[in-house]
């Protein structure tokens, strides 16, 4: 059995996307980062980090949402993990893109726009707005060129970016049409709906 950690509120909407994808039914330990739950003795044996999400997959224990997910499309034989070896590597290329250029930094630049008055700083939202604009320049290149992240369809590569851009969908990304026409693509499916309702409901 597969139990899955981490609310959809949290970096786990990527694992549930990736789980609903491939129609794998799945226990879901339904907690927030930094909630009692993430603290105790038990939790910290699966993830030492504390952080959010983390699987048990019939006793193996793995965090990082991104390895998380190649695992499972690799494991499932999914379709959306790419057969070739190109596509394959252009997954982790963007996959590690992700997480070194946007993800941390659209977490901060919302927290500290939209959070309350006196937690923000404006220094931090106008730094982070900075490095997301080069990385939607970027994005938005690579996806005037292609549909698609990694060969010819969508695939891991889309969904482990657009889950992560979960975020941009409230910003204005009409500087970026290519990011934008893709981003709604990528969330338009019916496992990024249903995650999206479980985010949001
Ligand atoms: N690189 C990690 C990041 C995990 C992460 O930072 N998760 C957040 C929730 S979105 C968390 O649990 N934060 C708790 C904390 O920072 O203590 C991944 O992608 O899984």
């Amino acid at each position: 059995m597969l139990r899955i950690h981490g609310s959809a509120r949290s970096r786990a909407t990527r694992t549930l996307w990736m789980a609903n994808e491939l129609g794998l039914t799945y226990e879901h330990n339904d907690i927030l980062p930094r909630s009692p739950a993430t603290q105790t003795p038990e939790f910290r044996a699966l993830n030492p980090n504390g952080r959010l999400p983390v699987i048990e997959d019939d006793g193996f224990v793995l965090y990082e949402s991104m390895a998380i997910n190649f695992y499972l499309a690799k494991k499932h034989n999914s379709p959306l993990y790419p057969a070739d070896p190109k596509n394959e590597a252009l997954t982790h290329q963007w996959s590690f893109w992700e997480t070194d250029r946007t993800d941390r930094q659209l977490t901060d630049y919302v927290n500290n726009t939209t959070g309350p008055e006196e937690a923000r700083n404006k220094a931090i939202a106008e730094s982070t707005w900075a490095q997301i604009v080069a990385s939607m320049d970027v994005l938005n290149a690579a996806l005037s060129k292609s549909a698609w992240l990694a060969g010819p369809a969508f695939s891991l590569a889309d969904l482990n970016v657009a889950a992560a851009l979960y975020r941009a969908l409230f910003l204005d990304l009409s500087a970026w049409p290519a990011v934008q026409k893709w981003l709604a693509a990528c969330w338009d499916r019916p496992a990024a709906k249903k995650v999206r309702a479980m985010r949001e409901g």
